[in-house]
């Protein structure tokens, strides 16, 4: 008897050790700095420069500095602007391929210094910073490795004396950066000091980006670092802002791979993009588009500036399928975003936040197929509803396509459905399938693929039901899913207009 006692005693300690036990990792993980890029979703890149004058978008590196004279420079207004769209950071172009380097930097003369702005002490990288900690918003940096104006440009001087210099100051002076940003368009013709000439590079040798991606994991170890394919996060192909229907945070750069870290090497589209399945790394991609055509602001472009519909589309396409947004904003000559950009953003972010502010899923009785371990607390369904994106529902380990049932006790109209994995265990699951209860019956209403860190649905149009089910259709291994929300687009209401 005493036998059988001890025998269910350690069958009960060993299920409950079982049901307290987290779910292995699956494939490649995110670092601290990814998890952090991942959580800011969207942010802004600042485009402002010698190219604001000359109404270009690539400098040849042979302006006068005596051009960049913004008369009513407010790094608060465009920061602020960028708050009100509900954007979470902004990158600040430091320097772009026209070599004018926007803080008084030692490593050259072309600088700002050299500008009559502020008489020669103004620094626009500082009051990007000051802004940035006024207003709550996380700050990165782009410095272009290629650079016109520079006579070293091609030789490795440039990139020992010049670019390595300039990215050890902009990341030892301006406080904690969140993503440094290296540009893939490289070399070209180009002023170089006056040689005037066309100077090649071998892009993926030139800049010995192990040794220059060291000086952020050393002054920045919180910044992701962004690249056409990595390390930390992959260019997504395109200047379109959009991710792939399916897109994997996992990638394997196609690289002449030179040592530990991944990148260096060329990509098809498709692929950043797309990503990888299997991918060797965790490398999730980034979106870029600017708000208007150009990356700079041209006084011709006024009219064609976004609108906060086909920003919402573009969320849709970027944060929804896992990756982050980084929309380009471009201040005008006075160092102001007109009119048309702010209204625009704040629009935007007014739908954004009334949209996604009210989660109808709360409330809803939630029943699920299987919980690990039987562990309620710490692996029911219960934390699908938390806001929390590391808290989630696990299954037991042979148990990959589970079922959810959310009974919301009463009808709800929604349009759009949110899945989150807690991707510190990996992207694990593959496919899902949405149904909801219609006169009767289960009616399958949507599928998705690869969910992650965030999965928008959007339904064509709004439904009304009082019982949703979700089902685990494909997934390698046991789930571990953080978030399941259910919301209703709201839209800024347009003028009525009066009928003739
Ligand atoms: C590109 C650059 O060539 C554009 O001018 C812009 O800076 C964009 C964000 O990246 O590669």
């Amino acid at each position: 008897m005493k036998k059988i006692i001890l025998t269910l005693f350690a069958c009960f300690v060993l299920i409950t050790a079982f049901g307290q036990s987290a779910p292995k990792p699956y494939g490649p993980l995110p670092t601290k700095g990814q998890l952090q890029w991942q959580e800011t979703e969207m942010y802004c890149i600042i485009h402002f420069g010698p190219d604001t004058y000359t109404d270009k978008e690539w400098g040849y590196g042979d302006e006068d500095p005596m051009i960049v004279n913004p008369t009513q420079f407010n790094a608060m207004q465009i920061v602020g602007a960028a708050k009100a769209g509900g954007f979470k950071g902004i990158i600040v172009v430091a320097k772009h391929h026209d070599g004018f380097c926007m803080w008084p930097t030692k490593t050259t003369e072309h600088n700002i210094s050299k500008s009559p702005y502020e008489n020669g002490k103004g620094d626009i990288v500082r009051e990007y910073r000051d802004a940035c900690n006024r207003l709550g918003m996380k700050m990165g940096i782009y410095c272009s490795p290629w650079d016109r104006n520079s006579p070293l440009y091609g030789k490795p001087e440039y990139v020992t004396d010049v670019y390595r210099k300039q990215l050890a100051e902009l990341y030892s002076n301006y406080g904690p950066l969140f993503i440094v940003w290296h540009d893939g368009a490289n070399g070209g013709d180009g002023y170089y000091g006056g040689a005037r000439e066309t100077r090649t590079i071998d892009r993926s040798t030139y800049y010995g980006w192990n040794e220059t991606w060291g000086i952020a994991r050393k002054l920045q170890p919180n910044a992701a670092i962004f690249g056409d394919v990595g390390p930390d996060v992959r260019w997504v192909g395109n200047e379109k802002g959009q991710a792939g229907e399916t897109c994997w945070a996992a990638y394997t750069p196609h690289a002449p791979d030179s040592g530990k870290m991944p990148g260096n090497g060329y990509v098809k589209d498709y692929e950043g993009t797309e990503g990888h399945r299997d991918g060797k790394y965790w490398i999730p991609a980034e979106c870029d588009i600017p708000l208007r055509p150009g990356w700079f602001y041209h006084q011709s472009q006024d009219e064609k500036v976004k609108s906060p519909d086909s920003l919402f589309n573009l969320y849709y396409k970027s944060v929804g399928r896992g990756a982050c947004l980084d929309l380009g904003l471009s201040p005008d000559r006075r160092g102001l975003l007109s009119d048309n950009d702010v209204k625009s953003l704040k629009d935007f972010g007014w739908q954004l936040k009334q949209t996604f502010s009210k989660n109808l899923a709360k409330g809803a009785t939630l029943t699920a197929s299987n919980v690990r371990g039987g562990n309620l607390q710490k692996f029911g369904p219960a934390h699908l509803l938390d806001n929390d994106r590391y808290s989630y529902w696990a299954t037991d380990d042979r148990i990959k396509t589970p079922q959810l049932i959310l009974d919301l006790h009463q009808k709800k109209l929604f349009n759009v459905i949110r899945l989150r994995e807690n991707i510190k265990l990996g992207q694990r699951i593959e496919e899902v399938a949405i149904d909801t209860w219609q006169n009767g019956k289960w009616q399958q209403i949507a599928t998705a693929t690869s969910i992650g860190g965030n999965r928008l649905i959007r339904l064509p149009k709004k439904v009304t039901t009082n019982k949703v089910r979700m089902r685990i259709t494909k997934s390698p291994v046991c789930i571990a899913l953080s978030d399941f929300g259910l919301y209703s687009e709201v839209r800024i209401p347009r003028p009525v207009l009066d009928t003739p």
